[in-house]
């Protein structure tokens, strides 16, 4: 199991670094490219200048242009080679940030799926779907652009700005000053703008997981939807999605918008203010015309990073909201987990399974669910629960694999209490067939080999027959090949349960439960998987929940649920002489008046 034991960081940059292990040096790289890129693009208007005024401006620029005309080829090829030379460096740089931001998009997205696979039931039942896949993808797209992009303009704004500031004060300081001193009025906008912006970010990413949830919800339940003929409901519902996430985009670029004519007509000023206080510099001969001309040829160096800035802070507060989403999930921890001294049981277990006093309640329920539970199922046999609907029976075996945990008591395998083992080696022991039956978009014999890959097309078979499928597959086209689509569409419920019987017999389990799995299924077929059960060839402890008498009735216990407790416990003998709830139950199965 991977490190479970990670530290949330304190900020997100320090998170982003630590995932850009073993990338850290190629993005440095990368960085000074871009600052070498900027640094670079002075050279153009200082050679242009120094042209100007040696070969076109000057006193002596006849002369020059005879005497010296080699010094103008030199300049001239030093423009072009310092052009060549900004293109590779940008190249480079631009190849290194997709790397490394792909490389951090790659290792988050696994982690994150990692994590996923670690979660507890708990987890499971608070984040929706659509919230989860958002956050693989949307979110973690903003967390790859942030390294690929936001980083980048952040330092070419900030190397461009710097470079083209010393190159101005190193020209003409005092010019330098008049051009400069407006620049710290738009630093004071984007902090305006941060906070303005900030909340409408986190709110976007919400609505676009909204939208992502509407969206998903439809597709695994378009079945329903096209039962209660409700399509025109969905598309009103999806519509509403998608209108309040457009509008919602809308507003946060319009927040921009409100702050965009100022920094424009702050970036278009410099100009002005260049062409007065230069001109009057000039007029004055504190200024040649070739400094004139590389200050307004690098006048947009000072002026574009601040355009760039709305932009820039855009994308930050967006990488913002998103990277949150992406760290929740990244350093969340599943609540049922390894004990520090839990114990390896890689062998087989003997199948005794002891509740001892157990009661539980759902975190986020208002009342306890099971009360005082005890009973022993030894290995081999069988132990079926009964009970109405909603008493408590799923939420019992749910106990075994510790999907949940007690709020009281205890489950032990082997005498050995679960909590204290080793989650894998408990879970791989325990062959369940859920209620609701969920099989993958795979074939059937994938589907039913799903724990363990390893067995042989035989077994596979094997395990078919036990579970009484073996005929029905053999007589689809494609037998054991065919593809069932996602959830088992295009197979029969009573198909689909037969098939995750086999699915959890397949691994030979210790310990074997069954939440009501053959409720779908004829009563001939069910007691051929009865009698298969009976005869497998392994030992297995069996816990059956079962609505019908014919199924419960050769249990070697029976334990009859009602909301909660533990109403009737025995042998169907016994309770039948009881005359409480089975008996009753068992009238009413068999219609029979008096037994
Ligand atoms: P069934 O399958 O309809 O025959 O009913 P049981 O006996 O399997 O009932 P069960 O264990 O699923 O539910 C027992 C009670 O617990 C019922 O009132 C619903 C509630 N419950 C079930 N699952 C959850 C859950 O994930 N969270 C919360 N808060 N309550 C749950
Ligand atoms: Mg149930």
């Amino acid at each position: 199991m991977k490190s479970n034991t990670k530290q949330f960081p304190k900020n997100k940059i320090a998170w982003l670094w630590e995932n850009m292990e073993g990338k850290r040096a190629l993005y440095f790289v990368g960085i000074l490219g871009t600052v070498l890129y900027n640094i670079l693009q002075l050279t153009i208007p200082y050679f242009s200048g120094k042209i100007v005024d040696l070969f076109l401006t000057g006193e002596n620029a006849a002369t020059n242009l005879q005497v010296h005309r080699d010094l103008l080829y030199r300049l001239l090829f030093a423009m072009v080679g310092f052009t060549f030379l900004r293109v590779i460096v940008v190249y480079g740089s631009c190849m290194i940030y997709e790397t490394v931001s792909q490389s951090v998009l790659y290792r988050v997205r696994n982690y994150l799926y990692d994590k996923l696979q670690r979660q507890d039931m708990t987890f499971y039942s608070t984040y929706r779907t659509g919230d989860l896949m958002t956050r693989q993808t949307g979110d973690l797209d903003a967390v790859r652009h942030m390294v690929a992009w936001v980083v980048r303009m952040v330092v070419e704004s900030f190397s461009l700005f710097a470079a083209a500031a010393v190159f101005f004060l190193y020209t003409n300081w005092k010019l330098a000053l008049c051009v400069l001193v407006i620049s710290p009025f738009v630093f004071w906008i984007i902090y305006l703008f941060r906070n303005r912006v900030a909340p409408m970010h986190a709110a976007l990413r919400e609505k676009l997981a909204q939208m992502n949830t509407c969206a998903q919800e439809n597709i695994s339940g378009n079945r329903v939807v096209k039962a209660f003929a409700r399509e025109d409901y969905e598309i009103e519902k999806f519509d509403r999605a998608n209108t309040d996430y457009a509008e919602t985009n809308k507003a946060t670029g319009m927040v921009w918008l409100k702050f965009f004519p100022i920094v424009e007509s702050i970036a278009n000023l410099m100009p002005v203010v260049l062409l007065a206080v230069g001109g009057v510099f000039m007029i004055r001969g504190q200024l040649t015309m070739g400094d004139y001309v590389a200050f307004s040829g690098l006048i947009w160096a000072i002026a574009n990073p601040m355009r760039q800035m709305g932009n820039i802070m855009n994308e930050f507060q967006r990488f913002s909201a998103a990277s949150k989403k992406v760290m929740e999930l990244y350093y969340s921890e599943p609540k049922i987990r390894d004990e520090e001294n839990a114990v390896s049981h890689p062998e087989r277990f003997e199948g005794k399974i002891e509740f001892d006093n157990v009661s539980f309640q759902y975190e986020d329920g208002d009342l306890p669910v099971l009360h005082n539970i005890s009973f022993t199922a030894h290995p081999n046999e069988t132990v079926a629960i009964m009970g109405e609907t909603g008493c408590g029976k799923t939420s019992l075996i749910n106990l075994i694999p510790r999907f949940y945990e007690p709020t009281e008591g205890q489950i032990r395998i082997d005498g050995i209490p679960v909590e204290q083992l080793k989650l894998y080696d408990l879970r791989k022991q325990i062959g369940l067939a859920t209620q609701d039956v969920l099989l993958y978009s795979d074939t059937i014999e994938g589907n039913i080999a799903y724990g363990d890959d390893s067995i042989k097309m035989n077994e596979v078979v094997k395990f078919a027959r036990y579970s009484a499928a073996a005929d029905f597959i053999s007589k689809m086209p494609e037998g054991y090949d065919t593809l069932v689509g996602e959830r088992g569409v295009g197979l029969s419920g009573g198909q689909k349960q037969r098939i995750s019987l086999a699915r959890a017999l397949a691994i030979r389990p210790s310990v074997l439960i069954l939440d009501d799995t053959t409720s779908a299924v004829d009563m001939e077929t069910e007691k051929q998987i009865q009698q298969s059960l009976r005869e497998l060839d392994f030992p297995c402890t069996k816990i059956v929940i079962a609505q019908r008498i014919s199924t419960t009735k050769t249990a070697d216990k029976i334990i009859v649920l009602q909301n909660g407790y533990i109403e009737e416990m025995g042998t169907h003998e016994e309770l039948m002489e009881k005359k409480g709830y089975y008996y009753e139950l068992v009238k009413l199965q068999t219609g029979v008046d008096e037994l």
